[in-house]
C-alpha cells in the first residue's frame, strides 16, 4: 500500500467525511471471515457485538493500514475497542457515530466498514451523506429543540426521536443519500460526524460485513449517552478488542491525569 500515503488520506478523510479503500485485506482473510459469518446462527441477534472469538475477525481490526490512518488522523495511537458483526441488512436509521461514542475532546474515534461478500442494492448497502461530517455533532438530547429537556412533556424516547428527526432533516434539506456498493474486501472509513447508516432491505438475503471502531488512546475521555441518568453522559473505560484491557490503566485516576494533561 505505499502508494496510499497516510497524510493524503486523512487529508481525504477530513475533507470527504469518508475514505474508500480496496485491496487493503488479504483476500483469505476476508473469505475466512465470511465463512465464519454466514455460518453464525444470527437467529436471535441482529448482530454479533464481540469478535474476539474470531482470530480472522480481529485480524481485519487490527489491519495495519487501517492502525496508521486511524493514528494519523488522530494523531497519536490508536485501538480498536467495539466491533460489529453482521450477516443481514443493518436497517440501522442514518445517524452520527458520536451519539453513541463520545469523546472529550471530540471526535476522537473512527469506524471502519469492511464488505465481506459483493453488496449490491437489495442487500440493504451502508449509506452515507458526503460532506456531513462538517456539520456539528448533536448528542441525542440536543439535536432537536422540540425534544430537549425544557420540554418534558415529549417523548422520552430520546433516541427514538433522535432518529426521526435526522430523517426529517435529511429531507427538508434535500441531502443526497449515497449506496455503497462494495466488493467483497471493500473498506469504508468514516469521519466520526458523518452521516451514515444501513439502507433499509427485507431480511431475506445476505449482508455479510464488519465494523470496527476506534479510539485514540492517549488523550480523550470516553462518554457513554446511554443507560444512567438522562442528560447526564457516563464515564466509561473502553476495553481494547483483543485482549479486552482497559485503555485507562488506573480506572478514575487515569480519567482525572487525562484531564490535567488537557489543561
Ligand atoms: O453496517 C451498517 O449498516 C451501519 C453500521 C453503523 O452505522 C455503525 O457501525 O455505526
Amino acid at each position: 500500500m505505499k502508494d496510499l500515503d497516510d497524510n493524503k488520506l486523512v487529508n481525504k478523510l477530513n475533507k470527504e467525511g469518508y475514505l474508500i479503500l480496496k485491496n487493503i485485506f488479504p483476500k483469505y482473510l476476508i473469505d475466512n471471515a465470511a465463512n465464519f459469518v454466514s455460518s453464525y446462527d444470527f437467529e436471535k441477534k441482529t448482530r454479533l457485538t464481540s469478535s474476539k472469538k474470531n482470530n480472522d475477525l480481529l485480524a481485519l481490526s487490527y489491519n495495519p493500514k487501517v492502525l496508521s490512518i486511524s493514528k494519523k488522523f488522530f494523531n497519536q495511537c490508536s485501538a480498536p475497542i467495539q466491533s460489529l458483526t453482521f450477516k443481514y441488512p443493518s436497517n440501522q436509521p442514518v445517524h452520527q457515530d458520536t451519539v453513541h461514542f463520545s469523546t472529550y475532546p471530540r471526535d476522537l474515534m473512527l469506524a471502519c466498514w469492511i464488505a465481506l461478500e459483493n453488496i449490491s442494492d437489495d442487500q440493504g448497502p451502508l449509506c452515507y451523506i458526503p460532506k456531513s461530517h462538517l456539520l456539528p455533532s448533536f448528542s441525542k438530547y440536543e439535536f432537536p429543540n422540540k425534544y430537549s429537556h425544557l420540554n418534558k412533556s415529549k417523548s422520552k424516547n430520546f433516541y427514538n426521536e433522535y432518529e426521526k428527526d435526522i430523517a426529517h432533516t435529511i429531507n427538508e434539506l434535500n441531502f443526497k443519500l449515497i449506496k455503497f456498493n462494495a466488493n467483497a474486501g471493500d473498506c469504508f472509513i468514516w469521519h466520526p460526524r458523518l452521516w451514515h447508516g444501513g439502507s433499509p432491505s427485507k431480511k431475506n438475503k445476505t449482508r455479510l460485513s464488519y465494523v470496527t471502531h476506534y479510539m485514540a488512546t492517549e488523550t480523550p475521555i470516553y462518554l457513554k449517552h446511554f443507560g444512567g441518568l438522562n442528560f447526564f453522559p457516563r464515564f466509561q473505560n473502553p476495553k481494547e478488542l483483543k485482549n479486552c484491557k482497559s485503555l485507562y490503566k488506573y480506572g478514575f485516576i487515569s480519567v482525572l491525569s487525562r484531564l490535567l494533561k488537557l489543561l
